[in-house]
């Protein structure tokens, strides 16, 4: 039997789980999970670039491992753990910085951004970041890495760092490639359709999150930004009309219809209309997860037994790729 091929990504608890991180990455996962064998994990190192709060650092990754579960990551089927539960992430990340140029990680756009918005803690892991992912990536040898398109220049970076490193000591890693879905790639802020919706940022306003009251929802959508055009169509036109393109993204995503069926089901009724239909069409896509992840929150004993089991599984494939590594480098054996 042919061996499946392997997939990895995560999701920093940085924030809670948004519009722009289910319609992005999560809603993908799950229909790979039968053709892959799959890693997901909660990034929490990744988190701590940026300063968290103690306890609500832990219940977000505890609530994010419930809402991978409630969109159909089944742990049965696939390795669900928390990146800090796998000690090999912070050790091979310590070596790739050695193979990751001062110049490359300066070009970064997320460490531009991310520095110009905590221009309070430009911390060395912020800037060397993007090798704790290479590392987060290389351990698990994957052959495909689901990000949304700011990350693709992380992934970039890895490809880059693999071929230094195998350069130098022969076939060690396995070269990954980034996979960036077409409809959804990049959901935007409601109130600002020029900037990402973020988990961290763009105030309460412009993100919606998974466990949002559908009142809240509702009144986010009602109060989206569309665009001051005069015409005020529903009609795709990311260039001149982003807050509109932005709106159809998440309608399309949400009912599976296209462009030119969501243009045609709201000629001639303006936005009035357009912006509560988003909202609920959001709403009724999200209720069942909602439910699902309460239910499993309630759980503790489950989760527990999910994580434990989850960074057993991935630090024995961790492991594996460590010790060729330290073996390659010369680290004396132990
Ligand atoms: P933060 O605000 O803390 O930087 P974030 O909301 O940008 O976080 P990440 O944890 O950085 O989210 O992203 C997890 C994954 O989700 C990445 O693959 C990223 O590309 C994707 N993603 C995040 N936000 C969006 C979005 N608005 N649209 C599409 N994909 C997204
Ligand atoms: N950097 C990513 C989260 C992340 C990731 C990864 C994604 C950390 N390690 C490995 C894919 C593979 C982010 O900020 N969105």
């Amino acid at each position: 039997m042919e061996e499946k091929k392997t997939m990895l990504s995560g999701i920093k608890p940085s924030g809670d789980l948004t519009l722009g991180s289910y319609l992005g990455p999560l809603h993908h996962w799950p229909k790979m999970i039968e053709e892959y064998d799959c890693y997901f994990f909660m990034a929490d190192l990744h988190a701590i670039t940026v300063r968290q709060d103690p306890a609500a650092l832990r219940r977000r990754t505890i609530e994010q491992l419930a809402q991978y579960i409630a969109c159909g990551l089944d742990p049965e089927k696939c390795t669900l753990f928390i990146q800090s539960h796998v000690h090999q992430h912070a050790e091979l990340g310590w070596v790739l910085n050695c193979y990751a140029m001062f110049g490359e990680l300066s070009r970064m756009t997320q460490f531009k951004d991310k520095s110009a918005k905590n221009a309070d803690n430009i911390n060395g892991g912020l800037f060397t970041y993007p090798s704790l992912m290479a590392a987060d990536i290389l351990l698990y040898q994957p052959d495909l890495v689901p990000v949304g398109d700011d990350q693709k220049q992380h992934v970039e970076l890895t490809r880059n760092i693999v071929q230094r490193f195998n350069g130098v000591y022969g076939d060690v890693f396995k070269m990954p490639e980034s996979y960036i879905p077409k409809v959804g790639a990049r959901i935007m802020s409601l109130t600002d359709p020029a900037a990402k919706m973020s988990k961290s940022d763009n105030g309460d306003t412009g993100r919606v999150t998974l466990m949002d009251d559908p009142n809240v929802i509702m009144k986010q959508f009602k109060r989206a930004i569309t665009d001051s055009d005069t015409e005020r169509c529903v009609r795709y036109d990311p260039e001149n009309k982003p807050g509109v393109a932005n709106l159809m993204t998440i309608y399309a995503a949400a009912t599976g219809r296209s462009f030119a069926e969501i243009e045609q089901e709201f000629d001639g009724l303006g936005y009035g209309k357009f912006k509560p239909a988003v909202g609920e069409a959001v709403v009724e896509m999200i209720r069942p997860i909602q439910e699902e992840t309460r239910r499993i929150l309630a759980d503790k004993a489950y989760l527990e037994s999910v994580y434990r089991a989850g960074a057993e599984k991935a630090s024995y494939a961790a492991e594996k790729t460590l010790r060729k590594v330290y073996k390659k480098i010369g680290f004396a054996a132990r």
